[in-house]
């Protein structure tokens, strides 16, 4: 860590195999980024986990996790228009929580300058859609850099920042998931003697910055003004590639990750198209594009997700007059997952079987087994959902939301029959709970998610009065994304700060039926949300253990550290099997011949939590054997 953030501090030029998310963490540093919020959410974490490995008193900007994505724009837009460069960063869906404040963002004039970072994640490998934030941008007036690999992705920071400084607004650096996650080694550049950036008191002019009435229409036109000049920066910064290997045929019009498969899928050709990589995506340049199409008889638009440049393309090609085919979604069908390198080759070769591509995806041999996501050994969540679906009845209807407890849907519990978006599970048990079915409608949420986006459905329930249960699944953390911290745990990323207790939230709501139970006490947990399941209006109870991989990785960092396990009793077990078909915890796994069950120590950590799951009482903390530590 000490080495990391030495180098992204680092005066003089270097090269280092990194991330792209680490790269972008050095481009903050060298471009005199002042400010950085985020919310976390895959692919973007590991910025914040790059720039942690600087120390706190040696770090250039401030940095800071929020309660969600809009407060975390608005921070970023607050220190941006008091003159302070800031940029914010968080995953594709967390734009749609940001969106009411991001749509706003060019309309304002911002002298400091703002680069808001979206992690856009074709393929869906930890989002809920693979929604294409292009649309969003174009919607607000925001240009797009789209970097294709960790490189780019510190040069186009770098380009981003002084765009958003020069032309006084936001740009968005749209990021992918493996632009984030790949790695590369990256030349930088050294750090340059900029003076100090001095922020101004933000004061306004009594007028200029408050979109109300004829200030719209102004603002808009400066912001439809200062996009088209953003239009021009890429070609003036030679950020676009064209790749020309003479070629009047072919042509590709690509950008981002997808140019990177192509060049692969066409290393081995005799007939390479014409490459053209637009940096910009939104706008496009149209001029450019043009000129590309002139020279092609048949150019193909090659994109992840949706046909955006592909409308530009064509409006291109329509209001230039010029007489080209252009082949996008319809030719090539593709608009769901990720431009792998094998992906690629298996569009050319629909689209252009002449043409000697290497060959599609190569068949994988041999599958590995289906294997189900899982909750951690000690997981206090799994103990709640012993617990819960115990309490349930056959007409409750559960709603899972976001987080690690969501994999509470998977068997052997199977609780939590819908999931939409971090928050939404109150709101959507209240709709429920008007049907009028006979059981309850029972609502999750995380402790981070209670924060984030959690209470205006709370406050709902109350206002208008709806019947549901909450059961808050509280592992004092935000578990699913690496453990950031949240209003309820007593720190922040740069250091402690005062607890906010959800229970004191709860109550001070006016919510006066709460339980608060450590999910280890089983039964205590499954009477409360009996008891919450009766209730008339909205119970809540609040399922508590601290999350146990971040307790044993904190253990098994101190001196003198002991792995614990349970065993099981062979004499006692009488192979009910609770522990594996009901429990589920993966350390108990069935020996060679299938009849006894065996716990797996390099799984198992020794919490006991399963010890009461057992009618048997076959399992008990493992007795040391002597001389074993
Ligand atoms: C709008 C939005 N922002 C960020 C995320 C990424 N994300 C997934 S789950 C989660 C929160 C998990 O924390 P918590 O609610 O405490 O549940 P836990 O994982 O700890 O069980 C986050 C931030 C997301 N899915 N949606």
């Amino acid at each position: 860590m000490k080495e990391l953030g030495d180098a992204l501090l680092r005066r003089e030029s270097f090269a280092e195999l990194v991330m792209g998310n680490t790269a972008i963490a050095r481009g903050m540093v060298e471009a005199g980024t002042k400010v950085v919020t985020s919310y976390p959410g895959s692919p973007t974490p590991e910025i914040a986990a790059a720039i942690s490995a600087i120390d706190h008193e040696r770090r250039p900007f401030h940095f800071e996790f929020c309660v969600n994505e809009k407060v975390a724009v608005e921070v970023a837009y607050g220190a941006a228009v008091s003159g302070l460069p800031s940029a914010v960063f968080f995953k594709s869906v967390g734009l749609n929580v940001a969106s009411d404040t991001f749509v706003q963002l060019n309309h304002m004039d911002i002298p400091g300058g703002m680069v808001v970072i979206v992690g856009d994640d074709p393929g869906a490998h930890s989002s809920q859609n693979e929604q294409d934030n292009r649309h969003l941008a174009r919607m607000s007036y925001t240009p797009v850099l789209e970097p294709g690999s960790p490189s780019e992705a510190y040069r186009f920071y770098l380009e981003a920042a002084s765009l958003a400084k020069r032309n006084r607004m936001a740009v968005m650096l749209r990021l992918t998931t493996h632009v984030c996650h790949g790695k590369e080694r990256v030349s930088f550049a050294g750090l340059s003697d900029t003076p100090p950036v001095e922020a101004e008191v933000f004061r306004g002019d009594g007028g200029s910055h408050i979109p109300i009435g004829v200030m719209v229409a102004k603002m808009k036109k400066r912001a439809l003004e200062r996009l088209a000049s953003a239009g021009e920066f890429a070609g003036e910064r030679g950020l676009h590639r064209l790749v020309n290997s003479g070629n009047p045929r072919r042509g590709v019009i690509t950008a981002g990750l997808p140019f990177y498969s192509l060049l692969d899928a066409v290393s081995r050709s005799e007939e390479k198209p014409d490459i053209l990589k637009l940096a910009m995506v939104n706008p496009v340049d149209r001029s450019l594009v043009a000129d590309f199409l002139r020279k092609h008889e048949e150019v193909l638009v090659l994109e992840e997700l949706d046909d955006f440049m592909e409308q530009a393309v064509k409006a291109a090609a329509f209001q230039e007059r010029i007489d080209v085919i252009i082949r996008g979604k319809e030719a090539t069908e593709d608009w769901i997952g990720e431009h792998t390198p094998g992906r690629v080759r298996g569009i050319l070769h629909r689209i252009w079987p002449d043409m000697t591509v290497l060959p599609p995806e190569p068949a994988v041999s041999h599958e590995a087994p289906p294997r189900f996501p899982q909750m951690c050994p000690g997981c206090g969540h799994r103990s709640a959902f012993h617990a819960i679906g115990k309490a349930l009845r056959e007409n409750d209807v559960t709603v899972a939301d976001i987080g690690c407890h969501t994999l509470g849907f998977l068997p052997p519990y199977r609780i939590g029959r819908l999931l939409m978006s971090m928050g939404a599970s109150t709101g959507i048990a209240q709709g429920i709970s008007l049907a009028g079915g006979k059981g309850t409608a029972v609502a999750f949420l995380g402790d981070s998610t209670f924060f984030h986006a959690g209470i205006p459905g709370v406050v709902n329930g109350l206002f208008n009065r709806h019947r549901f249960a909450l059961i808050v699944m509280d592992n004092g953390t935000t578990a699913m994304t690496g453990h950031q911290d949240h209003p309820g745990s007593g720190r922040n990323f740069n250091g402690p700060s005062e607890r906010i207790p959800i229970r004191q939230v709860l109550e001070g709501l006016g919510v006066t039926d709460i339980a608060e139970v450590d999910t280890y006490s089983q039964s205590a947990l499954t009477e409360a949300v009996r008891k919450a399941l009766e209730a008339p209006g909205c119970s809540v109870v609040i399922a508590k253990h601290p999350c146990m991989l971040k307790f044993t990785r904190e253990q098994r960092r101190k001196p003198g550290f002991v792995p614990r396990h349970v065993e099981i009793d062979q004499g006692k077990c009488t192979l009910i099997r609770e522990c594996m078909e009901e429990f589920g915890c993966p350390s108990f796994t069935r020996d060679q011949g299938g009849d006894k069950v065996m716990v797996n120590p390099d799984l198992c950590i020794g919490d006991g939590s399963c010890i009461q799951t057992c009618p048997s009482k076959a399992i008990a903390p493992e007795q040391r054997k002597e001389g074993s530590r």
